[in-house]
């Protein structure tokens, strides 16, 4: 009866659809199961933390597995001495931004052939850069920057030896430069020692702008400072700059976690961090991640959630410190979610979830890297537990900072003048 013959013929074409594209499925599988990895870069995850704002819903896109891959040099014709940061003005220009060290923002059009960078701002004269961790250190724009012009910097001044957070304005005639003189200063902390400045600004997906400071400086924190909510140090802020003006620099938002609390600072959004040197929201779950620096043996990676004690000085990554006291009160601290020990590097830089389109094999992967060591990990997080994690890089670079352009796609600057991009092996 043809209608019978017509279904059985249905019935093996999807058969052979169903079972051929399951074939294919497999083949295509991640040949390394997270089982497989090296089990001390995979600690157990203590929590789900709930995203503040999810930035756009996430977007169906199966990722491939995290390959090895190795360094190339993304702008031949540019270098510059101590590059910190790069960044991108979200402004729909796709140029890049570029942060000296000395106090100087360049700025360039994203071309692999670009011969030459503008000056887009200079405040040499006001910054401090004699210690090797004090300078012009971050940059953020601001989340209206198409229509209000203004860009925020956080660097290191004397005397007295303070941090400040400014908000610069654009040239209205030339938008690839500043007006110098248009700062207007938001916040200024006192810094007692050179070292552990922080120094990364950002703004969240809330429009809020976050800033890390570190514990102060010296070493082993002898002020206490990252377990004092009295103080700014050793903390993210989070502060709101959308109505700044010379009478009131910042607003502290109502939720903020210690808002009202006795002895403690409203600015502070997280505390107990060394030397939160980088961190950054992933631009589709809205996660905040951070590296860490450590002091003694432990570099570490946190998700960053709100009024989350991060444990310095009690603990150095997911060790009680100092590292030969084998026991310390753990409650309440946020453990990190990833550590690495000493023997693999020095000093941790915290860079960014990959969301361009370049790599698919790091999509959704957060990316970090040692700036003694040069080597590179990304891990893939699923909101409750690592499912995979390698090191994707092996380099000779002093990693100061990654950044991201405007598209997502990653860079990382080295000490030795250049800016690198990732480059698929084979
Ligand atoms: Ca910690």
């Amino acid at each position: 009866m043809p209608a019978s013959v017509s279904s059985r013929a249905l019935l093996l074409v999807l058969i052979v659809l169903i079972f051929g594209a399951s074939g294919l499925f497999l083949l295509s599988r991640p040949v390394q199961s997270p089982q497989e990895l090296p089990k001390e870069r995979i600690p157990e995850t203590k929590e789900i933390p709930e995203p503040e704002k999810p930035a756009q819903p996430l977007p169906e896109i199966i990722p491939e597995p995290l390959q090895k891959m190795s360094v190339e040099v993304a702008f031949p014709n540019l270098s510059f001495s101590r590059m910190v940061y790069l960044t991108h003005a979200g402004d729909g220009t796709d140029r890049v931004f570029l942060l000296l060290q000395q106090g100087i923002v360049l700025v360039f059009p994203n071309k692999e052939d670009v011969s030459k960078a503008d000056v887009f701002l200079d405040i040499t004269e006001k910054v401090n850069d004699a210690g090797n961790e004090e300078g012009l250190l971050g940059l953020a724009f601001d989340p209206e920057y198409k229509n209000n012009g203004y860009f925020y910097v956080y660097y290191s001044a004397i005397p007295p030896r303070r941090s400040i957070i400014s908000r610069f304005s654009v040239n209205t005639n030339d938008p690839n430069k500043a007006d110098p003189s248009s700062e207007l200063v938001i916040m200024e902390v006192a810094q007692p020692y050179s070292n552990h400045n922080g120094g990364n600004i950002i703004f969240g997906p809330d429009k809020y702008l976050y800033i890390g400071l570190g514990d102060g400086g010296s070493a082993g924190d002898p002020h206490g400072h990252g377990q004092n909510r009295g103080t700014l140090l050793g903390s993210i802020l989070r502060i709101d700059v959308s109505s700044s003006s010379r009478q009131g620099r910042y607003k502290i938002p109502s939720d903020n976690p210690f808002v009202g609390v006795a002895g403690t600072r409203g600015e502070i959004w997280a505390y107990g961090l060394r030397n939160p040197w980088r961190f950054s929201f992933d631009r589709v779950t809205g996660l905040l991640w951070a590296g860490d620096v450590g002091q003694d043996g432990y570099e570490e990676v946190d998700i960053i959630e709100k009024g989350g004690n991060y444990g310095w000085n009690i603990m150095e990554g997911l060790h009680c410190f100092p590292l030969l006291v084998s026991n310390c009160n753990r409650t309440e601290l946020k453990l990190p979610i990833a550590e690495y020990s000493h023997d693999d590097g020095c000093s941790i830089t915290g860079g960014f979830v990959y969301r361009g389109s370049k790599l698919r094999f790091l999509y959704d992967a957060y990316v970090y890297g040692d700036y003694c060591s040069g080597k590179v990990w990304a891990l893939r997080y699923d909101g409750a537990r690592i499912t995979e994690h390698i090191e994707i890089a092996s380099t000779t670079l002093s990693i100061s900072s990654f950044g991201e352009d405007e598209k997502g796609e990653s860079y990382i600057l080295s000490f030795d003048g250049r800016i690198y991009r990732f480059k698929p092996l084979g």
